[in-house]
């Protein structure tokens, strides 16, 4: 049985990762629960949670020095872009310096570490223009988010080709999908528009901008089959991956599916666009084609299965 480190392993997308893979391996998670939920991940004994900051040298020291793993899967972080450009020392040393010492620590561990995975963002690209954005379009980071994460992702590459540390680096697009934490108004699109559409009495829903803004929307099942896949795959060693679906939805036809699926209808009101908002993102995925992924839901089907389990 391998052991798995999850870091943010209480996260939306960590705990999705945790029950995916607990049947087979043993799972240690830490996770410091400013945005991740314990009860996200069910009790499994499989599964041992630490509650602490991946800032903390000590605890890391504890965790290498407790357990050898087989697998890292790196997903803690502030997720949140606002957040980065109100506190950008704080998101450095979670988003990057933490990062850094992850590394170190897997590189001195003694039983080699089969892949160290680092989840990148979208969010390197920036406003770049190139569509479809792939692995070799250009990067443009503007936030101290988005700086951090090109920044590790770079380091967890580096220590690839340095030290033949077994590492990957995915650029997630918009991840969307069951426990995905819609309180925030930074939260994701779509953990906003299921809140409103599961409202009783009519739901209200903002749209910044005219609503022709588009994104690669992806369902969390598609991510976790991507992750699992680029982790134990021999080609994926030393390379970063968009994981998205290639395909392109607008916000007005977002909504428009979500009603036919819903049956239900929601007020919505257009305000100005949200400052520094990208108009246009999609995904090129063919890299990740050719490890063998092929996404299983489009947006239709992704928030078909989302509000079934809502
Ligand atoms: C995503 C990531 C962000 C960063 C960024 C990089 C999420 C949740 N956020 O931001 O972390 O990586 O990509 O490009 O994955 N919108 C509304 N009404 C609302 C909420 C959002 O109109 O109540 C609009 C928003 O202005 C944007 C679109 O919906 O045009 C998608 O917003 P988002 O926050 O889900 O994701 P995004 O792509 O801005």
């Amino acid at each position: 049985m391998s052991t798995v480190l999850i870091t943010g392993g209480l996260g939306f997308i960590g705990s999705h990762l945790a029950h995916r893979i607990a049947a087979e391996s043993k799972v240690v998670i830490v996770d410091n629960i400013s945005t991740g939920r314990r009860e996200n991940v069910q009790p499994h004994s499989d599964i041992t949670v630490y509650e602490g900051d991946i800032t903390d040298n000590e605890m890391l020291t504890y965790l290498f020095t407790t357990y050898e793993f087989d697998y890292i899967y790196h997903l803690a972080a502030i997720a949140s872009v606002a957040e980065s450009v109100e506190r950008p020392h704080e998101t450095l040393e979670t988003n990057f310096k933490a990062t850094v010492s992850l590394l170190e620590h897997a590189r001195n561990q003694k039983h080699p570490v089969k892949r160290f995975v680092f989840a990148s963002s979208a969010a390197v690209f920036g406003d770049e223009k190139t569509l479809p954005k792939t692995e070799f379009s250009p990067v443009k980071p503007l936030t101290p988010y988005a700086i951090d994460k090109l920044a590790s992702e770079q380091y967890v590459l580096a220590y690839n080709a340095l030290y033949g540390l077994n590492t990957s680096a995915v650029r997630f697009f918009n991840v969307y999908g069951m426990r995905q934490n819609p309180e925030s108004p930074y939260s994701g699109v779509i953990s906003i528009l299921t809140k409103a559409f599961s409202t009783e009495e009519q739901g209200r829903f903002t749209v910044y901008g005219n609503g022709n803004q588009t994104r690669d929307f992806v369902f969390i099942k598609d991510v976790i089959d991507a992750l699992v896949l680029i982790a134990h795959h021999e080609k994926s060693k030393g390379e970063v991956y968009n994981i998205g679906t290639g395909q392109e939805t607008s916000l007005n036809e977002l909504i428009g599916q979500y009603q036919d699926i819903t049956g239900n209808t929601i007020e919505t009101m257009y305000e100005e666009p949200r400052q520094g908002d990208i108009h246009a993102s999609v995904a090129g995925i063919e890299k990740l084609r050719k490890l063998g992924f092929e996404p299983r839901y489009n947006v239709y089907e992704g928030l078909t299965a989302y509000w079934k389990n809502y």
